[in-house]
């Protein structure tokens, strides 16, 4: 646990700093007074908490300062995590196996014609879906599961390439085909391929897509369709990767994907990158979709499951 919370610890040092610049050390033991008030108000906006998250976070201690002039700043702190970690109540969503219940005790019979729970990464250009993908993939087989990636972005030249040099190194199954191929085709082979090697999970990459553009959204719909001829539950999953430097500026953008595509859920990468990191706050609340996973960094063991709890004490620089 103490490992997890200092992933997220260091993976949002920036916005963690972001505050503590603003708040003059106010988290550190010093008093709460007006001053203080105003500027833990302007670091929580510069860290994109929007409105009303400031505000309520605000109120909160406002009000215990009310009743208490002595009130620290430390027990500020904790009762700002406390608001976060009820505004996120309902935020984290768990991968089973991942998080939690996993995989048949040892010798137990399987059940044979088990098919792959599909997990597609959707988002706009550059957001973060391939390295989200091949992260996951190797998380899950950390964890004991068997995954099975599906290269289906074949829209920009060097993306399958991309993919499959993760799959290389991280030593993943992959399917893949040509730039130009039929992305949907791909999803199809990809899905008949993970099950017939008895695979866990299928992860479905795929090109990154401006919402505003409406036959990039149908190929998406298609991809959906062509899965579904497989499983009509296929994609099971279907995730929105968000740049978290982007802020709330995401939040217009992941509506358009979630009316059209019925998103699942939200992987937030880059925070590591940001100062922003109060935006997945915003984005959580407008959507009400669970964030599955976090993207701290670069490296592979850098996608971490999302945790309230963790979020809201590395915000306010509790642990
Ligand atoms: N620091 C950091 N960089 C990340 C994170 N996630 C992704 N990146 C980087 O962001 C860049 C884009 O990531 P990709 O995974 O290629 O994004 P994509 O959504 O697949 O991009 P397109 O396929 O072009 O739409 C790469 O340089 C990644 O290494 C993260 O959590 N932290
Ligand atoms: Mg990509």
């Amino acid at each position: 646990m103490f490992g997890l919370f200092k992933k997220f610890k260091d993976g949002l040092a920036k916005t963690v700093s972001a505050i503590a610049a603003k708040t003059r050390g106010l988290f550190g033991g010093r008093k709460i007074d007006a001053a203080s008030l105003e500027e833990l108000e302007e670091a929580l906006y510069t860290a994109d908490f929007g409105v009303e998250t400031t505000n309520e976070i605000l109120a909160e201690i406002k009000q215990a300062y009310g009743k208490d002039k002595e009130l620290q700043g430390r027990q500020a702190a904790h009762l700002g995590a406390a608001v976060l970690k009820r505004v996120l109540a309902g935020s984290e969503g768990v991968l089973e196996g991942v998080t939690g219940p996993v995989r048949p005790v040892a010798g137990a019979a399987a059940p044979a014609a088990k098919n792959p729970v599909v997990i597609a990464m959707i988002g706009v250009n550059g957001s973060g879906k391939t390295t989200t993908s091949a992260k996951l993939a190797w998380k899950l087989k950390q964890d004991g599961k068997t995954v099975t990636l599906a290269a289906c972005d074949t829209f920009r030249a060097a993306a399958v390439e991309q993919l499959k040099s993760w799959a290389t190194r991280l030593e993943l199954d992959i399917v893949a085909s040509h730039t130009g191929a039929d992305s949907a085709s791909v999803a199809f082979d990809a899905w008949q391929a993970a099950k017939s090697r008895g695979k866990d999970y299928l992860i479905v990459d795929t090109a990154g897509r401006l919402h505003t553009k409406s036959n990039l959204m149908e190929e998406l719909a298609k991809i959906r369709r062509v899965l579904q001829k497989n499983d009509p539950a296929a994609p099971q999953h279907r995730w929105l990767v968000v740049d978290g430097s982007l802020g709330s500026n995401s939040i217009e953008q992941a509506r358009v994907f979630h009316q059209s595509f019925g998103l699942t859920g939200l992987v937030v990468t880059k925070l590591d990158g940001t100062s922003r990191g109060g935006a997945l706050v915003g984005i959580y609340r407008q959507l009400k979709l669970p964030i599955y996973f976090l993207g701290l960094g670069e490296q592979p063991e850098d996608l971490q499951p999302f945790s309230a709890d963790n979020y809201a004490k590395a915000v306010f620089g509790l642990d």
